[in-house]
């Protein structure tokens, strides 16, 4: 038996790197008993049979996983966000960013399609300003392609962001040689189509990054009331100071997050899409499973 890392999964199959090869395998019918289902990222055990299809044996515990894009395992992720086409959705980036801190995965904002942005750049640069105190933020406009180099070295990289932002075309500046399959959105057939449908991940730098499908909206399933003021890093910069413990920053006397508001060290901006956010958590129906 060998150890691996699953690095794509199709139909079935799953590619596994294990000391520089890759072997093709599929799942042992345990999982599936054990309703385990491996996906890109995983650490997985192995038969490593020379070129016959192998059996994916067993799953390795996760440091983490996530939901949108399916992926295991991950350090830090490359958010593609884009300022037009799609539109810059403050919001959006605010779910993706919750769902990486749950999961402490390091986020990192790239800003793509500046150069296209025209008058809504106006809009738009004032608040990704907001988010740039917040998290480190680059600009497609003034990156230098090199600095990724450094960036991703020993990690796991997810590139993760709304379909159409960019994040095909970024990898394939950052590496030419991955030929990732790019497509204007107005160009594709219907509406919301993908361009990329699987998470890959590919070997960078003695790291590996990956490419994975985008999405139009994202849910909170994953993500309870009382976590939400925890995953907010310049909340929970100044939380300890609020008079009560799980103090929610809305209602309470003596928050120190409102009085940082009042202040202008808390974004406005950000606090207001936070109470949006709680809005649709209280509002969300408990998901029932089918009964079989
Ligand atoms: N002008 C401009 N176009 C860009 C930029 N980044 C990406 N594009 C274009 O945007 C379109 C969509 O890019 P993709 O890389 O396919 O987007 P994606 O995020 O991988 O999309 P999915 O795979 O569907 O999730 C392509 O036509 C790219 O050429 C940018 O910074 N400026
Ligand atoms: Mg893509
Ligand atoms: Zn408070």
């Amino acid at each position: 038996m060998a150890e691996g890392k699953i690095i794509s999964s199709i139909s079935g199959f799953y590619d596994i790197l294990s000391n520089g090869k890759v072997y093709r395998t599929r799942a042992r019918g345990n999982l599936r008993k054990k309703s385990i289902k491996p996906i890109v990222g995983d650490n997985v055990e192995f038969d490593d049979n020379k070129d016959q299809l192998g059996y994916l044996n067993d799953v390795l515990k996760r440091k983490n996983s996530l939901i949108r894009p399916p992926m295991a395992n991950v350090d830090q992720a490359i958010v593609v966000t884009s300022c037009v086409e799609p539109d810059f959705s403050a919001i959006l980036l605010d779910k993706i960013l919750l769902n990486l801190e749950k999961n402490n995965i390091h986020p990192i904002i790239y800003i793509s399609k500046e150069d296209i942005a025209g008058d809504k750049l106006d809009k738009v640069m004032p608040i990704i300003k907001e988010y740039d105190k917040v998290y480190p933020v680059i600009y497609g406009s003034t990156v230098n392609i090199d600095d990724f180099y450094e960036l991703f070295k020993d990690k796991v990289t997810v590139f993760t962001g709304q379909t159409g932002a960019g994040k095909s075309t970024l990898l394939n500046q950052i590496k030419p040689d991955l030929n990732l399959e790019t497509a204007e959105i107005s160009s594709t057939l219907n509406r919301g189509k993908h361009t990329t449908r699987q998470v890959n991940l590919f070997s960078f730098n003695d790291g590996l990054i990956a490419d994975t499908p985008g999405f139009s909206s994202i849910d909170l399933r994953e993500i309870s009331l009382e976590d939400l003021p925890q995953l907010y890093p310049d909340f929970v910069k100044y939380s300890d100071k609020c008079k009560f413990r799980g103090c929610t920053h809305i209602n309470e006397p003596s928050c120190a997050v409102k009085e940082e508001l009042e202040a202008g060290n808390v974004s406005i901006i950000r606090y207001n899409d936070y109470k949006t956010i709680r809005k649709e958590i209280e509002a969300r129906k408990p998901i029932y499973k089918k009964e079989k």
